[in-house]
């Protein structure tokens, strides 16, 4: 009997389904996860649905920006008075453009934007959330083609006006992730109840799962942190550095948050951004980059400090203000805190 009669006579769950396939996409691990909340309109679903899209049509202009001219910068400042790169504002403006299409958005947020966006004011149906992104972290790498990514973080809208319902503590996100565009693109992500990886298969078009409930070593003798900002760390920070290169450490930074966190993600360490004369409160931006980061960080077991205060612990004044952070495995965060 010939090979194909063979299969017409089986059943379909009987079929030889190549177990090499990985079938388990970031669309059915979302609409998995929504199946869990009976109650749910679908809403956070379909946002999550946007910044896959947007981060897709991100990863293919990031891969091919010095084919395409779009590298270099802008010739305009965002609100950080950084200059903006071109692709900083491809980026923005694709996340504002398939968010802004989405029911449940009612106000977006952006390190590239003064102020939020009104999506929708209106309570149509269903749940309603606030969006907040980093475009594109590190953006002055792509020039050099280092790494660089897009940070997300999910708050609901509770009522009032926009501009005080986004100022939530990073403990009330119900959502936050963040896309490597690196030598793969990866999507890490957590809804709250452990921590989920894919990669972009860029043959299909679709990011496939390959990790779930995603655990950081508790150990590792990695530090990555800026040291040429070190004559003006605080003595406490001085004093870790010192332990840590007496005690066999080694030093990883890229200059990009989300490639040097995912790096700690998965092989452990402690990321490091401490207080500059340059940048007091520290550098990095606490809703769309602080936050969100100590989340999936914390989601994955480890902690996320900004000085002895907990990250998503910060009641935020302002959109876009800053925060220092040490934050990777907690064996790691606890030998930095113990110097400070
Ligand atoms: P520095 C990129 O500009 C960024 O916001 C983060 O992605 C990164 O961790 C940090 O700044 C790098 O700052 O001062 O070391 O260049």
């Amino acid at each position: 009997m010939s090979n194909a009669s063979n299969h017409s006579s089986l059943a379909y769950h009987e079929l030889e389904i190549n177990s090499r396939d990985n079938l388990s996409t970031l669309q059915s691990h979302i609409l998995a996860e929504q199946q869990k909340h009976p109650g749910s309109t679908g809403s956070l679903s379909w946002i999550l649905s946007a910044i896959s899209l947007s981060t897709k049509v991100i990863a293919s202009k990031v891969r091919r920006a010095r084919l395409q001219d779009v590298l270099g910068s802008a010739g305009s400042e965002n609100v950080q008075g950084e200059t903006q790169q071109k692709l900083d504002v491809i980026a923005n403006e694709t996340l504002l453009r398939c968010l802004g299409g989405r029911g449940g958005v009612a106000v977006v947020a952006s390190e590239e934007n003064e102020q939020p966006v009104v999506i929708q004011r209106a309570s149509g149906h269903g749940e309603r959330y606030c969006v907040l992104f980093d475009p594109l972290d590190g953006s002055s790498n792509i020039d050099t083609c280092g790494g660089v990514g897009t940070i997300f973080s999910i708050l609901r809208y509770e009522d009032g006006e926009p501009e005080q319902a986004i100022l939530q503590p990073g403990s009330k996100q119900v959502a936050a992730g963040y896309v490597l565009y690196g030598s793969s693109t990866v999507l890490v992500m957590t809804l709250g109840q452990g921590v989920s990886m894919f990669v972009l298969d860029p043959t299909i078009g679709a990011f496939l799962r390959v990790a779930e409930s995603l655990r950081i070593p508790d150990t590792q003798k990695v530090y990555s942190c800026n040291e040429g900002n070190r004559p003006t760390f605080e003595p406490g920070y001085q004093k870790y550095l010192d332990w840590a290169q007496q005690n066999g450490y080694s030093t990883r930074y890229s200059g990009t948050m989300v490639a040097d966190v995912h790096r700690i993600l998965v092989k452990g360490g402690v990321f490091l951004y401490p207080p500059t004369k340059k940048a007091p409160d520290g550098k990095l931006r606490l809703m769309y980059e602080a936050n969100p980061m100590g989340m999936i960080i914390e989601q994955a077991g480890g902690k996320a400090c900004a000085g002895k205060q907990r990250i998503l612990d910060i009641a935020p004044k302002t959109l876009h203000q800053r925060t220092t952070v040490v934050l990777g495995s907690t064996a790691e965060v606890e030998h930095v805190l113990r110097h400070l």
